[in-house]
């Protein structure tokens, strides 16, 4: 199942459990444990003192009352000092826990603060890289949707090489593009263009044969044809491909269903992301579905500039995604 990075503030979070970046006293503090006990109320903090604090590393439940989840769930994340305190196994290990703890009571959805990232000091890059890998780990065995969430835009940057390689590789290629071909690819991920230069070919070959019915009866394999097919030469399972999609496995179901399905575009790619198609079979694929890449398009150039690396890891691409405030892939 999947894990969304979202910019929200998470005492506003609809889910089963949110968690909480307290201290060991369990007592409140400030930043999100602050935000957290403020908009629950104090009964919150009542049932905190039963709890008797909690260990650098571990994690305690509580009831959600007055916020909109079922749950809070308490963690103590390591204060960072110089990363040889064993801070990134503590901090590991509050993913972990609180995994555990939202599974063993029910939860089918978890929103997660970036732990240690604030008050306690650990830099973010890699609070964030554990948070993910962390929690990665846990979705490969358990269905689970959880949310990673940044209460601000640039709470957090992609590895600074990379974000400045993304950056040289968009305005290079805007530069390179000249207008007339700008224009020629923004047409073609138009959705009413599309479908005008569809209908043009359409009545040209329909006026050829005269044959309407030949037409239709050679129709093309469809998106979802396309995509079961890729799985099967690819040896994969359908669970392993959605996962590695970021795809929820309803939606999938729905796609499995409906031969003529139409998905979105963000969900095309995140299918030849984790199928790791090249360039060209990515353009297939999103020909299927009425779309194409663009060169006058940074959501599009991101995905291209990944694909041509070969880098297929759905959650490195949906950070520099998030990082140029683009959408992110996945359902
Ligand atoms: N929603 C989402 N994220 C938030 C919110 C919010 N409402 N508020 C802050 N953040 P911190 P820590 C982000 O300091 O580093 C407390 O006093 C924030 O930008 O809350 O684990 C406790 O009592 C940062 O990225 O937690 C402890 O004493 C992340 O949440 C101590 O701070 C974590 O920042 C824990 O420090």
């Amino acid at each position: 199942m999947p894990l969304y990075i979202v910019k929200q503030d998470i005492t506003k979070m609809e889910v089963d459990a949110i968690v909480n970046a307290a201290n060991s006293s369990l007592l409140g503090g400030g930043g999100v444990d602050g935000c957290i006990h403020r908009a629950a109320g104090r009964k919150l903090l009542e049932e905190c003192k039963t709890l008797g604090g909690c260990p650098t590393g571990d994690a305690k439940i509580t009831k959600g009352y007055n916020l909109p989840c079922k749950f809070v769930i308490h963690t103590v994340g390591p204060r960072y000092t110089d990363g040889t305190k064993g801070e990134a196994e503590y901090l590991r290990s509050c993913y972990e826990k609180s995994l555990a703890l939202a599974k063993e009571y029910g939860c089918g959805s978890v929103a997660f603060p970036l732990i240690s990232s604030g008050v306690y000091g650990y830099p973010k890059d890699e609070a964030l890289f554990i948070a993910t890998d962390a929690i990665k780990a846990f979705l490969r065995d358990n269905d689970m949707t959880v949310y990673l969430v940044f209460i601000k835009k640039f709470d957090y940057k992609i590895d600074e090489d990379l974000y400045w390689e993304l950056d040289d590789y968009i305005t290079c290629i805007e530069k390179a593009v000249p207008p007339c071909a700008a224009n020629c690819a923004e047409s073609a991920d138009d959705d009413d263009t599309f479908d005008m230069i569809f209908c043009r070919e359409s009545m040209d070959v329909f006026s050829e044969d005269s044959e309407l019915e030949t037409v239709i009866a050679c129709i093309d394999e469809s998106f979802s044809q396309m995509l079961l097919r890729k799985i099967d030469e690819r040896g994969m399972s359908d669970s392993e491909c959605y996962k590695k999609a970021n795809i929820d496995r309803k939606l999938f179901s729905k796609i499995r269903g409906d031969v003529n399905y139409r998905p979105s575009k963000p969900t095309v790619i995140a299918f030849a992301i984790a199928l790791e198609l090249s360039l060209e079979e990515t353009g297939e694929m999103l020909l299927k579905a009425g779309f194409a890449l663009s060169h006058s398009n940074k959501f599009d150039l991101i995905i291209e500039y990944f694909i041509k690396h070969g880098v297929y890891d759905i959650y490195e691409i949906n950070k520099a995604l998030f990082a140029f405030d683009q959408n992110l892939l996945g359902a």
